[in-house]
């Protein structure tokens, strides 16, 4: 039920030698849906890696990193939840993207509660939207005060950063749009929408019933919201749903843990999880990874997150999160969790020292580099934009945990010839 224009089917040349490599493989055939894509260049892939410290906002020992400041108690309705969903919301604002804070009441086995989402949109009147989401509530322990910093604290602090990453890249390209300079028009019509569910944690034990209480409100909600065509979005086709123009839902659940193993559950969006795996098979091979003492990293050394896909492969669903009301309605999903899940997964333990710093930086490399390839955005733009000598997103850092110094040139972390590989090698490390 997806609206998608016939070009968006269309496959380049990469992704057709992707989804040959995938059907010889595996077996399958090519998913329905897959989007055409385009492909950073290595100096593109740099200026990503080196425009914006990609560990600042995610350093629980700074204290105003977007971390620090989500990694607090925060069970529904108390005042930490209400103070990191404002401190999401204003961070949102403060990039001037669209805010909508979804709020309503449901029955908990704790009695009545108020939850609240927060969806952050950078452009409402796109035709349709990739969707990247985590939960922001934390889960109510009886035994003590529980922060989730892999549940899923570090997921949202990502999801911050790559919106401040990837903000001025989006405004770049709205320009192109409007000048007619976009000959895209299923990428440019697509926009970036960020998701903050509340009340993902079962207050007891999980059921449908406790559990995921914001994502079966807004699902439910967005599969019974017809847009307006009074609402003047572009390329809208008639009977279009909030939910129905739902590109692909990417949830992102305890993450920052070192060595995730991360396997594709469903056919739909195994093309995604490839992007994901050749992004941070570029970034590996080309050094990106690497940083400071970590050498687990280093071309040569790294080992790939992400599993290979097999022929037994086939939809694995079952677990519950709050991908589930979007899939059951039909909404493509990428669910990226490590299996088994981090070792401190509900226990008191999920705390600042629950997360690796490498680990975190990569996980929010992959996600600059695969939501610009998807979103046809251009990391030149960083470049002509961020033209201040003085400014602080400029210039890349080594940084240990204690202290960060600056280079003062960036690094020349492309030169390695071994960076430019085929898909068919995906897997070869
Ligand atoms: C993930 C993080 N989940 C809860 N906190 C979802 C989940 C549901 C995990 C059921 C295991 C079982
Ligand atoms: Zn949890």
């Amino acid at each position: 039920m997806r609206p998608w224009r016939p070009s968006a089917c269309l496959l380049s040349a990469r992704s057709l030698r992707a989804s040959l490599v995938a059907v010889l493989l595996a077996g399958i055939t090519v998913a329905a849906g897959s989007r055409q894509l385009i492909e950073l260049s290595a100096t593109d892939i740099a200026t990503l890696v080196s425009a914006k410290d990609p560990l600042e906002q995610l350093d629980p020992s700074n204290p105003s990193s977007h971390l620090a400041k989500i990694l607090i108690p925060r069970v529904v309705d108390t005042e930490g939840n209400t103070q990191v969903r404002n401190y999401i919301v204003g961070t949102m604002k403060a990039l001037d993207w669209d805010i909508e804070e979804d709020s309503f009441e449901d029955d908990t086995p704790l009695g009545k509660k108020r939850f609240t989402n927060v969806i952050a949109t950078k452009d409402p009147k796109a035709a349709r939207r990739v969707v990247v989401a985590a939960h922001f509530d934390s889960k109510w322990f009886e035994s003590g005060e529980f922060l989730g910093a892999t549940d899923s604290a570090a997921p949202c602090a990502i999801m911050l950063d790559l919106a401040e990453t990837l903000n001025p890249m989006l405004e770049s390209r709205a320009t192109r749009f409007d000048d007619g300079e976009e000959d895209d028009d299923d990428v440019a019509d697509t926009t970036l929408q960020l998701i903050f569910f509340d009340g993902e944690e079962a207050f007891h034990r999980w059921t449908d019933t406790d559990s995921i209480y914001g994502a079966r409100h807004l699902a439910e909600k967005w599969d019974n919201t017809y847009i307006q065509a009074n609402q003047k979005r572009r390329l809208m086709t008639p009977q279009a749903t909030e939910l129905s123009t739902m590109e692909n839902l990417m949830l992102l659940d305890l993450l920052g843990a070192p060595n995730p193993n991360i396997r594709s559950f469903f056919l739909d969006t195994a093309w995604l999880f490839d992007e994901m795996a050749y992004a941070e098979k570029r970034l590996g091979e080309s050094g990106a990874l690497a940083y400071d003492e970590e050498q687990e990293m280093a071309p040569g050394q790294w080992r790939s997150w992400f599993a290979p896909r097999t022929e037994h492969q086939g939809n694995y669903g079952g677990m519950g999160d709050d991908h589930v009301p979007f899939l059951k309605r039909g909404v493509s999903v990428l669910h990226i969790i490590p299996l088994p899940f981090p070792k401190v997964w509900h226990k008191l333990s999920d705390d600042a020292s629950a997360l690796h710093l490498p680990t975190m930086r990569r996980w929010n490399l992959i996600m600059r580099v695969v939501m610009c390839e998807y979103l046809n955005l251009r990391p030149s733009d960083l470049k002509t934009r961020g033209a201040d000598p003085e400014s602080t997103e400029t210039g890349s850092f080594v940084r240990s945990d204690a202290e960060l110094v600056r280079r003062s040139q960036p690094l020349d972390l492309y030169n390695n010839s071994s960076m430019f590989v085929s898909r068919g090698e995906l897997y070869s490390s």
